[in-house]
């Protein structure tokens, strides 16, 4: 991501304090522009996250920003007995003007969040304990979402997690093959097309619409540089109406695999049971009382049906000449999907396993 030449005029629309002193971009996400900005107040270095919002991805970015600030504000208000509550929601920065949004000269949307010190977020899962730690907090994330009040947030990306739509859209990819690339992806595409009876798995199964999280990706949560307690839950884009599934198959799409989800190496992407186990564990500690009988039985099938259909974006994406993921190298929405596809196997070969433990907790 190159330095944006518009930053240094939006560092000053918004109520910070201080001199700005320098920007660099940060983090590994696929769809915003992140930067860590620098401000001195007063002889002490404070730093703040400045965001443009990807508006070819999220077309109303003015209803996203209000779920962010009905989101945060609610989980504000919930978590102000706690310890350190600062640190454990994003706290929205406003403009000059008294907004939570900042549209610039090209027409880009920023935002500021203050910056959670003393955590990070890890690209890949280290040890149990960590699967642990992040399943508990987007557990807590959802739990504590459970009455945020009417109206219903908007959806921010309309049938994200429609997995049948999400199928339909690469077949349709297959046909157009618009980057003539289907003759690169040949058992990628046999893959999903074996598999089509699993995109309507969840969906199918009527389960409860709730507020959820939608990208719980393990390095968007921020654990705990002293205590490796998952402290914050991130990147709220997608917080909007869905499965709690979703958000549980996501966890284990990224939380249970040691290697990183462009890995080149596939003999390295393999679902570790005792990772598993712990997210688990880690989930019901916090969301296991609140969800119904049926979706505790679906935790089973979540991290199947989500890896599946993010391999499935991935590959539509690469067909299409990567138009919608950021790459960083050649064939990269390729590589994404045959990691994704490859841990989908593993998750099939553990299915028995996986039903035996989410049946027994
Ligand atoms: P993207 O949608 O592009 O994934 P994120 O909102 O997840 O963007 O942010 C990218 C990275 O920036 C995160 O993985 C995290 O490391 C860091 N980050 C985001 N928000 C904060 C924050 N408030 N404090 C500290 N670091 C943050
Ligand atoms: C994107 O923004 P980021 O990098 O956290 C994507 C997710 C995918 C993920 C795959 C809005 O998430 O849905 O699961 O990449 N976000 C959006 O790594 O499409
Ligand atoms: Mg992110």
């Amino acid at each position: 991501m190159k330095m944006q030449p518009v930053l240094p005029i939006v560092t000053r629309e918004f109520q910070i304090c201080g001199d700005f002193l320098h920007a660099r971009p940060y983090g590994s996400g696929h769809i915003n522009d992140t930067f860590r900005a620098v401000y001195n107040q007063a002889g002490r270095q404070v730093r703040y996250i400045f965001q443009r919002i990807n508006h070819h991805v999220f077309k109303n970015p003015v209803a996203l920003m209000d779920n962010v600030q009905r989101v945060t504000a609610h989980l504000a208000g919930k978590l102000a007995g706690e310890s350190d509550p600062s640190r454990r929601v994003l706290s929205l920065v406003p403009t000059r003007d008294g907004k939570y949004f900042y549209q610039d000269a090209e027409g880009g949307y920023w935002r500021v969040y203050l910056f959670i010190e003393k955590a990070r977020t890890y690209d890949a899962v280290r040890s149990p304990e960590q699967a642990f730690q992040a399943a508990r907090a987007f557990g807590s994330f959802q739990k504590l979402l459970t009455d945020l009040p009417a109206p219903r947030l908007h959806d921010t990306i309309p049938d994200f997690h429609h997995t049948p739509k999400r199928f339909a859209a690469l077949e349709k990819s297959v046909e157009a093959d618009t980057a003539n690339r289907a003759k690169l992806a040949g058992p990628e595409i046999q893959f999903v097309l074996r598999r089509k009876a699993m995109a309507g798995l969840l969906l199918d199964a009527q389960l409860p619409e709730r507020v959820t999280h939608n990208d719980t990706k393990f390095n968007n949560v921020m654990l705990d540089d002293k205590s490796g307690e998952g402290v914050c839950v991130i990147d709220l884009d997608t917080v909007m109406p869905g499965l709690v599934l979703n958000d549980f198959g996501d966890m284990v799409r990224t939380a249970t695999s040691p290697a990183a989800e462009d890995e080149r190496d596939l003999s390295k992407i393999e679902m570790q049971f005792p990772m598993f186990e712990m997210l688990l564990r880690g989930y019901l500690s916090t969301a296991g009382e609140f969800l119904t009988k049926a979706e505790k039985q679906y935790l089973a099938f979540a991290g199947k049906v989500i890896t599946f259909e993010i391999g499935l974006r991935f590959i539509t994406d690469f067909l299409a000449g990567d138009t919608y993921f950021k790459v960083h190298r050649e064939n990269h929405n390729l590589d994404r999907c045959r990691t994704q596809f490859k841990l989908v196997e593993s998750l099939e070969q553990q299915e028995e396993r996986i039903l035996k433990l989410v049946e027994k907790l």
